[in-house]
């Protein structure tokens, strides 16, 4: 396989390690995306991550709300809000990357989840689209029109990061092999790439990107 076009940017979602087994918000299988994801970077010159990056006292993790247990809704500064485990707390080893990831040609890595009033999935936006990384502006400096979505999870952050990269006029294409679903309920994988088709997204195996590009 070639290069990809310089126009195009590989986005790595919350490849942490709460995210993958063992850790704090286990995605099933999620370390399989791994050596999919090692045999993808290669072929991008544009490279960013998204890191999720929480205060201790984030309004997301249930054991800040006494009395609630994770997966419960509750109402959190106006918006709904699933309550998760406490996870991807700032600065500690569960928020950080694995050593087999390579990050030599990285270009950025964009923060989220900081403020404990939102939640934050999407890489571009918080929940209540207020905050905003940065990430558009850096793609768009670096003549980015399409981008490349894999990591973790399916159905929450590689979602969101997919409908708002779709929304702001980026080409986008999710590497349905190279993500994996949390599955709070049984089908919520399959649902999600129904809603990123739906919203003009491309799902495909990662194996067709030169056939694609
Ligand atoms: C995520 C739930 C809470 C994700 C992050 O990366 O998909 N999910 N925080
Ligand atoms: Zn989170």
């Amino acid at each position: 396989m070639n290069t990809i076009n310089s126009g195009s940017a590989l986005i790595l979602v919350d490849i942490q390690h709460d995210f993958l087994p063992g850790g704090a918000l286990a995605v099933p299988q999620g370390d399989e995306i791994l050596p999919i994801i090692a045999s993808l970077q290669p072929h991008f010159e544009h490279i960013v991550a998204t890191q999720d990056w929480h205060p201790a006292k984030h309004g997301s993790f249930a054991a800040n709300h006494p009395g609630t247990q994770p997966g419960q809704l509750i109402d959190l500064d106006g918006l709904s809000q699933i309550l998760w485990p406490v996870h991807c707390v700032e600065g500690t080893p569960g928020a950080d990357f694995p050593d087999t990831l390579d990050r030599s040609r990285w270009k950025a890595v964009f923060k989220k989840g900081q403020n404990p009033k939102v939640d934050s999935y999407s890489g571009f936006f918080d929940n209540a689209r207020r905050g905003d990384t940065g990430l558009r502006t850096h793609l768009l400096l670096q003549g980015v029109r399409r981008v490349c979505i894999v990591g973790l999870a399916l159905d929450y952050c590689v979602k969101y990061t997919a409908l708002d990269a779709r929304s702001l006029g980026f080409e986008t294409i999710v590497f349905t092999d190279a993500t994996r679903a949390v599955n709070l309920q049984p089908e919520d994988g399959q649902r999600a790439l129904l809603e990123l088709k739906a919203a003009g997204i491309t799902c495909l195996d990662s194996k067709n990107l030169t056939r694609y590009v």
